[in-house]
């Protein structure tokens, strides 16, 4: 037990080449904890607020120099001298401080920079791990664990990238049942063939946002389909090892009602879009689908799931890493996996709550990088071990993706050494 000496916060670059928060907090113990948030670039409406300067002379007005002051001035004074183990107890003082729904007086990039690097110090100082420090004090070993397969996104659209699909996403799932260091080399086995299948068929191999391939130009959304399942199985794996898992983050190209497909020039009602859907999965080895409808289509989303069979039904900008949005959406049935990201929920506590009640339905969570600025920090990949994760999504190539998988096959690494 330790208590807090001080919390100190600056700005740093994230990979998007614009700012986001660093802090870090020392405990009178010595111990040192530090961490920095991400930040998305197709964000959902309700995520907690990212408090930017909106100073035009910096950044273009994306600089976080009042998240780093609100830290600094406000927020240490306040956590001085707190135990840092109370991580529930913390994260409800910088709640209520902040007091409003979105945390935008204090920004949730000020506030969640504290949170993380609080359970750091605390975990260095009783000489943890931080996600066997998480499973201590939220009590977790009595959820069904499991240990987190890779989920890498391999070909990215949307406004991830320019002139590719209109989806977001195409990742590759991996199902095998085998070490995460042989999980890691599968998914990137099946990446680097993509990359020479793409080169062969004349696409640009140039990569977007997440270090996944944007193929300028491509004819339509289906063919990144074809593409993944031919390179499964030709770089010598099978869809048994390795399914596909579809982000489509259609909130991003919902207007007026309606689904517009850009590249096929075609503006679907919610019951197309979902026909579409359901002829993809007879046809592809789609294990999982992520904000295929918008976060506004409520209505519709229990209708997918009800038809989806097998293949998952992914909430991510629908439920923003948020309970009661969650518990919204378990009730109605409109999706039976989350996608989580700490920066949505502003805190960590809030984000293992999430996870637990996603645990407490049998349901299963994906803690997610981000594609607007994503920074070296690996937190996810220890709150994906100790909640037992199903998957973590990460981008299979670029220094602060690639760190995420370093630090899973690490942990696996730990784990067996016990
Ligand atoms: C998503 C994420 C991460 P962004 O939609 O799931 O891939 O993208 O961070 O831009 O919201
Ligand atoms: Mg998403």
């Amino acid at each position: 037990m330790s208590k807090i000496k001080s919390v100190f916060a600056r700005e740093i670059l994230a990979s998007g080449g614009l700012p986001s928060v660093e802090t870090t907090v020392t405990l009178e113990d010595g111990s040192v904890g530090e961490a920095s948030v991400s930040y998305g670039a197709s964000a959902g409406t309700k995520e907690a607020f990212v408090l930017l300067d909106n100073d035009a002379n910096r950044y273009h007005g994306k600089g976080m120099l009042n998240a780093v002051k609100n830290v600094n001035e406000k927020i240490s004074p306040l956590l001085r001298g707190s135990e840092a183990s109370s991580q529930r107890e913390i994260d409800n003082l910088l709640i209520n401080t902040d007091g409003t729904q979105n945390k935008s007086r204090l920004g949730a990039n000020a506030i969640l920079s504290v949170s993380m690097a609080i359970a750091r110090a605390a975990a260095a100082s009783q000489q943890l791990e931080l996600y066997e420090y998480l499973q201590q004090i939220f009590n977790l070993k009595s959820l069904n664990l499991k240990f987190p397969k890779p989920l890498a996104v391999l070909i990215e659209g949307g406004v991830h990238a320019d002139n590719s699909t209109d989806l977001q996403e195409y990742a590759l799932a991996v199902l095998k049942d085998q070490s995460a260091h042989e999980n890691i080399r599968l998914m990137e086995e099946v990446y680097l063939y993509l990359k020479k299948l793409l080169k062969n068929k004349g696409y640009s191999t140039n990569v977007g946002n997440e270090g996944a391939f944007a193929p300028e130009g491509i004819e339509n959304n289906e063919l990144p389909l074809e593409l993944i399942t031919q390179s499964i199985i030709e770089s010598g794996h099978t869809i048994q090892d390795a399914g596909i898992y579809i982000d489509a983050a259609a909130s991003e190209f919902f207007k007026a009602s309606s689904y517009y497909l850009k590249t096929e020039h075609q503006n679907l009602s919610s019951q197309e879009i979902i026909q579409k859907y359901l002829t993809w999965f007879k046809k592809y080895p789609i294990v999982a689908l992520e904000d295929g409808l918008s976060e506004f289509d409520w209505e519709h989303w229990p209708k997918l799931l009800a038809e989806a069979g097998k293949t998952k039904i992914v909430a991510d900008d629908l439920t923003v890493t948020n309970t009661q949005l969650w518990q919204k959406a378990i009730e109605k049935k409109a999706a039976n996996a989350i996608l989580i990201k700490l920066n949505q929920a502003g805190t960590v506590t809030e984000t293992v709550d999430c996870c637990i009640l996603a645990k407490e339905h049998n349901l299963s969570t994906i803690p997610s990088h981000r594609g607007g600025g994503e920074t070296n920090d690996t937190f996810l990949v220890d709150l994906a071990v100790a909640v037992g994760s199903d998957w973590i999504k990460v981008g299979p190539t670029r220094g602060e993706r690639v760190c995420k998988y370093n630090r899973l096959m690490r942990i696996e690494e730990i784990l067996n050494s016990k």
